[in-house]
């Protein structure tokens, strides 16, 4: 066991867990920065509920939500970490290990503070349904984002993240990658976006999506095809959103400072801290853990 408070420590074993030949395309790093994003997507501004304190996820109400499904297996992964460092938090733990991917992977230095906790407060439990839904479009997408307090700007910064990883048919229905290297941070998602053709396409599943194949190639030379949501879709035709997309589709580096910035807010939402950092809002020890 570590010191705790030892996070560098925290930090190695968390690296040492992102290479996985066996899983998706070798990584466990794009699933982590998901795991981060939902553990503190769920913040309403308004009601000061939800946000990565607490770690709810753990338990059916929230971990059940079907938008989390799939990252029941990026908490599996980190359980090593949690058990070679048993005083970090999971709260912590989740969003840590979403900069330590982001990081690993290519991209900008995220800011990052300690001191979640796991207890849970009942009454700041999120309900279900405040993460964002893929097959809708530019509405949807600023409802869910504004009521954590996001503006455009950030919001196109963030859905920067799917340069990383893919769709699974089993877990949102969804199927493929973003882009053609999902392991390697950069603003190819921007690029690609603006760039390619994207066509509708109508999974068996019934879910629909749009794909890009490259029909140049003879098709056993071509890779898988990349997919792109209704919602990446709608940060081109929204005219609040296309400006930004442009700007960090050809500016790579104000893209990793603008995603620094707002993955660092996101995972702060709903904690307050001293000047020291420490955080103050006690009333999260209220609830006491749900068993
Ligand atoms: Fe996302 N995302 N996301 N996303 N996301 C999915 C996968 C990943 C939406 C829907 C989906 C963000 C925003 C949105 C990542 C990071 C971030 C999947 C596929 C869906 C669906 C899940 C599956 O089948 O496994 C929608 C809708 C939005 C929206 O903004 C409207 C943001 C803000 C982030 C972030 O991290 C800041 C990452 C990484 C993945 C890849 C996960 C994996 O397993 O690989």
């Amino acid at each position: 066991m570590s010191k705790p408070g030892d996070y560098d420590a925290v930090r190695k074993d968390i690296v040492a867990q992102l290479k996985k030949p066996d899983y998706d395309d070798g990584s466990t790093g794009p699933v982590f920065v998901r795991l981060a994003w939902h553990s503190a997507g769920t913040y309403d501004q308004e009601t000061d509920t939800g946000g990565s304190n607490g770690a709810g996820m753990r338990y059916d109400q929230e971990g059940g939500d079907p938008a989390n499904a799939g990252l029941e297996h990026a908490r599996a992964f980190l359980e090593p970490v949690k058990e070679r460092h048993p005083w970090i938090t999971y709260s912590d733990l989740w969003t840590l290990a979403g900069v330590v991917a982001v990081k690993e992977l290519g991209g900008p230095d995220v800011n990052w503070k300690p001191g979640r906790t796991d207890f849970v407060d009942d009454s700041k439990l999120p309900p279900r349904g405040r993460l964002p839904d893929g097959a809708q479009g530019a509405d949807h997408i600023r409802h869910v984002f504004y009521r954590m307090g996001f503006n455009d700007q950030e919001i196109v910064a963030l859905s920067g993240a799917h340069n990383l990883g893919r769709t699974h048919k089993d877990r949102s229905g969804f199927n493929g990658p973003w882009v053609n290297n999902p392991t390697r941070f950069s603003n190819q998602y921007f690029k690609l976006l603006i760039k390619l053709e994207w066509k509708l396409t109508t999974l068996d599943n019934g879910v629909k999506q749009f794909i890009y194949v490259d029909e140049d190639l003879p098709e056993d030379e071509r890779d898988e095809p990349l997919m792109m949501l209704p919602t990446d879709m709608a940060l081109v035709s929204d005219p609040g959103f296309e400006p930004w997309v442009r700007k960090y589709a050809d500016d790579k580096d104000l893209f990793f400072d603008h995603f620094s910035k707002a993955y660092a807010k996101l995972l702060e939402l709903g904690i307050r801290r001293d000047e020291k950092g420490n955080i103050t809002n006690t009333d999260n020890k209220l609830g006491g853990y749900i068993s």
